[in-house]
């Protein structure tokens, strides 16, 4: 299955991406600080055993990008889109099985491009994940040489893994779906994948392109965004960002249809306001084409632009709102079970609502201009990602782990890895808006340098011990998933009493996905507590007469 390789990739560049993390957090908080243990790492992540200006550059690049690209990304629409897509809309596979391959193999190419950047002289990429011309364009402005071309490399070849991915998922959806399963019965999941290919199939290109131009620069002499040939810095922006918007709900939106799953399934009610969910992804997804400028206004835009571009920003917190909104009113006097995956879905609605509120702030023109470039913007992403994605991601592996692997997941162990990450998480981000609002500016290896800095290092010492509990306790879900894999209790096909298609099939589903007929459709997603069923839930694929025939 190769969901289930995305998965396993995605979990170990995730170790790889975090170990960045983990480096940064020892840097900021003992800055002079030499750790001889570091010299286990490879040459170009150390130097004398001390974490240096370049290595500092190189580790917050490739930790950016590798959480980006190489784990939320994958792991959310490589793996959960793949296996979901044809289970829940009664495919017996997607629509072209071998292109999906190909996308695996070649998302994997670049994975291992991207790796091989830290062994190269000059060390891996250090222009930051969003690598602004002319900074990344000129080899000696950052001293990294190869690192760079292959960073360009590996995220176009990348590209082109995500496009065969995405055209993939784009015609499943249309075409493979089961009878009775029209749009609108389509679990919210489903249309949140849908929406992210399309977006994935439009962006991604932009990305692509962009690159091309750089590594043009780069090794061929042009100057696209050099100024000295007549180039344009700001060319470099408008085209990242262009790409870059709709990137973070790339990111987000799979996030917010798995929350809406696991929070119908678990106050056993149906989703509030279905189609409003529905449509607001839509349009969240179109909004994020006409924001990329919020990006940019300390660039020296134009000030009406700039108001243009704060007032298209505000207006996605409408779509937002009202995805929230329905959330709490499907809780609302719910039969809530606090499960494992319950409570990262929860956690995901409350730590999105932070990461919005305090990306209200940055859409603000003026207020951007005071927080621009500080800690404010590290703790606004990280509770979108990690706080929103990633409490997502181990949702969704509690949930479908018994689908997907035919064992339950160990609920203690579970719900220990839960509270200990959501504590140790926000005692890592809170304190960054603190930081962000003192001044603080991110990408800076040492902040002692400032003596307005100093006052602040208590908090960054702070910062860094609950960032190391936090990447501990990320051990705790690789022990359970390797626990449960061997031992885990086993699943059988409807273990949480749930609708969609996917708990009609085995667990986990053989080649071909159900080995009789294919289900078919009758009725929408979440009828939870439904009056025409004695159970609490009616399942999509359960034919009405039966049970009215019982009732009567
Ligand atoms: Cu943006």
């Amino acid at each position: 299955m190769i969901g289930r390789q995305f998965l396993f990739v995605a979990l170990f560049m995730m170790s790889i991406g975090g170990l960045m993390a983990m480096l940064m957090r020892l840097d900021l908080a003992w800055p002079d600080t030499q750790f001889s243990f570091l010299s286990i790492l490879p040459q170009s992540l150390q130097n004398d055993s001390a974490i240096t200006a370049n290595t500092y550059n190189a580790e917050f690049t490739m930790h950016a990008t590798i959480m980006i690209f190489f784990v939320i990304m994958p792991i959310l629409v490589g793996c959960f889109g793949n296996f979901l897509i044809p289970l829940m809309l009664g495919a017996r596979d997607m629509a072209f099985p071998k292109l999906n391959m190909l996308s695996f193999w070649v998302s994997a190419g670049a994975g291992v491009l991207m790796m091989a950047s830290f062994w190269v002289p000059g060390g891996p990429a250090a222009a930051g994940w969003t690598s602004y011309a002319p900074l990344s364009a000129v080899p000696i402005y950052t001293g990294v040489d190869w690192g760079q071309n292959l960073w360009c490399m590996s995220l176009i070849v990348l590209g082109v893994g995500s496009l065969m991915g995405a055209i993939n998922y784009i015609t499943t959806v249309i075409n493979m779906r089961t009878k009775g399963m029209t749009f609108f019965r389509m679990p919210l999941v489903i249309w949140s994948l849908f929406i992210t290919a399309i977006l994935l199939l439009l962006a991604l290109p932009v990305l692509t392109t962009a690159l091309a131009l750089l590594l043009f620069d780069r090794m061929g002499g042009t100057h696209f965004f050099l100024p000295p040939g007549g180039g344009e810095p700001l060319l470099w922006q408008h085209l990242f960002w262009f790409f870059g918007h709709p990137e973070v709900y790339i990111m987000i939106l799979p996030g917010m249809g798995i929350a809406s799953e696991l929070i119908a399934t678990f106050s056993r009610k149906p989703i509030f306001g279905y189609r409003a969910m529905a449509y607001a992804m839509a349009s969240i997804a179109f909004l994020s084409w006409v924001v990329w400028g919020h990006h940019m206004f300390q660039s020296g835009m134009d000030p009406a632009l700039g108001t243009g571009f704060m007032l298209t920003t505000m207006v996605i917190g409408v779509p937002s709102a009202i995805k929230t909104f329905n959330w709490l009113g499907t809780l609302y006097k719910g039969d809530i079970h606090y499960t494992a995956a319950m409570l990262n879905a929860l956690s995901f609605v409350a730590m999105f609502v932070i990461g919005g509120l305090s990306g209200i702030f940055m859409a603000c023109t003026p207020v951007d201009m005071y927080i621009h470039d500080t800690y404010f913007i590290v703790a606004h992403i990280h509770y979108v990602l990690f706080g929103g994605s990633l409490f997502a991601v181990f949702g969704a592996i509690a949930y479908w782990f018994p689908k997907m692997f035919g064992r339950m997941m160990n609920e203690t162990l579970g719900k220990v890895h839960f509270w200990i990450t959501f504590v140790a998480f926000n005692c890592t981000f809170f304190p960054m808006h603190i930081l962000g609002m003192g001044g603080h500016m991110r990408r800076i290896y040492n902040p002692t340098q400032y003596d307005f800095l100093k006052p602040l290092e208590p908090i960054n010492m702070f910062i860094s011990i609950s960032a190391f509990v936090l990447g501990a306790a990320q051990l705790l879900l690789l022990a359970n998933i390797i626990w449960s894999l061997v031992r885990g209790e086993k699943a059988s096909e409807n273990p949480w009493h749930a609708n969609t298609l996917e708990w009609s099939a085995p667990s986990p589903p053989r080649h071909g996905n159900w080995p009789g007929p294919v289900p078919v459709v009758y009725r929408g997603p979440y009828e939870y507590s439904s009056p025409e069923s004695a159970e609490d839930y009616l399942p999509q694929w359960q034919p009405a007469e039966p049970a009215t025939a019982a009732a009567d």
